[in-house]
């Protein structure tokens, strides 16, 4: 709470990721069986590998394990990816990166919103990945304009949303009550509404040119398509989802597994056939499949060089396969990946010292136990060296633009390897956001920055980078 009685963001955040979840368990009961799994595997990690549960203790990841999720939503329209600019930042949210799929066949692009400093992360790391469809990828000039039209005629947020935004700019907060009305407001924007804006004939229009567009142009909002619960290890996830009669997607998307994770690794499974009551229906309901199941494993978040010799494993693994990764493929994907990763160094003391992740450096009891020694070490290596400071990878807080390819792909289930021509378009995502993305990098290098000062300052040494 701060001075003149406000919320803080963070705690909007944190209550607004609590009822999504909420919500999204009676939508998607499939939802709630995935919790279960993913508390049960994590339990079962922390008591099978103490390093693992050691780790997650030093870096405080433990407290926020349970409750670390992700969402997804697309809008259609520049006005709505500008007002959603606006409600994140109610919830301490900014949009972070800058990803284009359409490159891989998917007409959209899109950003992450979510929280920036650690400590607001340590609160709730909640985000969402959000996607701006390209209505400029139609190729059909009828349609593009239909679409157009539809868009314009919808407002997504309900007028209080609206209100409360508005307050929030003007007054600089909420007080509890109005974060409340906020967080429930907010909400209707994300749940799924059974009645489309379009006529069944219109919605097969637009689903025949592309199934993520009738997801984007047919319905009065931008329902939340997934929610991603964080889990230990992904292998036991993707082994375990057919015992619970969930079907996996073909592969693990992202790195192979390692001792050191990074980055990210996800699977996902097709959760609901939604009923629809198109516009002038007579007789049964229509349907549209659209909301899925994702897991994610989160690992150390890479420097430029990492993230680079990334990019040239995963590359050189998918054009070994010579085709996308499928269910007759998976276990030669799995191998090439391995065989390609053997490259990239699997110990924490190798990514830091060739500089391929960000840390985040503690002090010791011993370093503090050395304060007042007249002879000390007094820069970073020789007090890693002598044990008074010792440093954990931070974790990846973003997303991949091949994993969210092969993610929106598999659940589409469209496997062309179609890709639009038109090249990405930053300059243009900025301005209907009506902002900047943040660059991903810069936060983990501020990060690790402020770690490090604040070893220095423990120490008392003058600052250590
Ligand atoms: C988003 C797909 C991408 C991820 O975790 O990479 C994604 C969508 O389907 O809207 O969620
Ligand atoms: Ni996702």
């Amino acid at each position: 709470m701060t001075k003149q009685g406000f919320v803080s963001p963070d705690d909007i955040r944190a209550r607004f990721s609590s009822a999504m979840s909420d919500l999204y368990k009676t939508e998607v009961p499939l939802y709630g069986t995935l919790l279960q799994l993913v508390a049960d595997i994590n339990d079962k990690v922390m008591a099978e590998a103490p390093d693992v549960a050691e780790h997650l203790r030093r870096t405080g990841e433990i407290q926020r394990l349970s409750m670390e999720r992700h969402g997804a939503i697309r809008v259609g329209t520049a006005d709505e990816l500008s007002t959603i600019r606006r409600l994140f930042a109610v919830m301490g949210m900014q949009p972070v990166g800058y990803y284009d799929l359409g490159s891989a066949g998917v007409p959209v692009h899109s950003t992450a919103f979510r929280a920036v400093h650690e400590d607001a992360l340590q609160v709730s790391p909640f985000r969402v990945f959000t996607s701006l469809l390209r209505l400029e990828l139609i190729d059909n000039a009828e349609l593009r304009e239909l679409a157009a039209r539809i868009l314009a005629k919808r407002d997504i947020f309900t007028a209080r949303a609206r209100e409360l935004i508005a307050q929030f700019e003007r007054d600089g907060g909420l007080n509890s009550e109005d974060a409340d009305a906020f967080v429930k407001e907010a909400l209707e924007t994300f749940r799924w509404h059974t009645e489309a804006t379009v006529t069944a004939e219109e919605y097969q229009q637009l689903h025949d040119q592309h199934r993520l567009i009738a997801d984007v142009v047919a319905f009065k909002g931008p329902h939340i398509n997934h929610l991603t619960p964080r889990t230990l290890d992904i292998d036991q996830i993707q082994d375990g989802m057919p015992q619970r009669g969930i079907t996996p997607k073909a592969v693990v998307e992202g790195p192979p597994r390692r001792k050191c994770p990074i980055l990210l690794r996800q699977t996902s499974f097709k959760a609901l056939q939604e009923k629809v009551a198109f516009v002038g229906q007579q007789g049964p309901l229509g349907s549209h499949t659209a909301r899925f199941g994702e897991i994610e494993q989160r690992g150390a978040a890479l420097t430029p060089k990492g993230r680079a010799l990334y990019d040239t494993l995963l590359d050189m693994a998918r054009a070994a396969l010579k085709e996308l990764p499928n269910e007759r493929n998976a276990e030669r994907y799995g191998e090439l990946l391995e065989n390609c990763f053997r490259d990239f160094p699997d110990s924490l003391e190798e990514m830091r010292s060739q500089g391929l992740a960000y840390f985040r450096y503690f002090v010791t009891e011993k370093g503090i136990a050395a304060r007042s020694d007249v002879v000390r070490p007094r820069d970073l290596e020789s007090l890693i060296q002598a044990g008074h400071v010792r440093f954990e990878p931070l974790v990846y807080e973003d997303f991949l633009p091949v994993s969210a390819a092969g993610i929106f792909q598999s659940n589409l289930g469209d496997n062309a390897q179609s890709r639009y021509g038109i090249s990405s378009s930053q300059a243009e995502f900025h301005v209907a956001l009506g902002a900047s993305v943040l660059d991903e990098l810069q936060l983990y290098a501020d990060t690790q920055r402020r770690s490090v000062l604040e070893c220095s300052e423990i120490l008392d040494l003058p600052p250590l980078v």
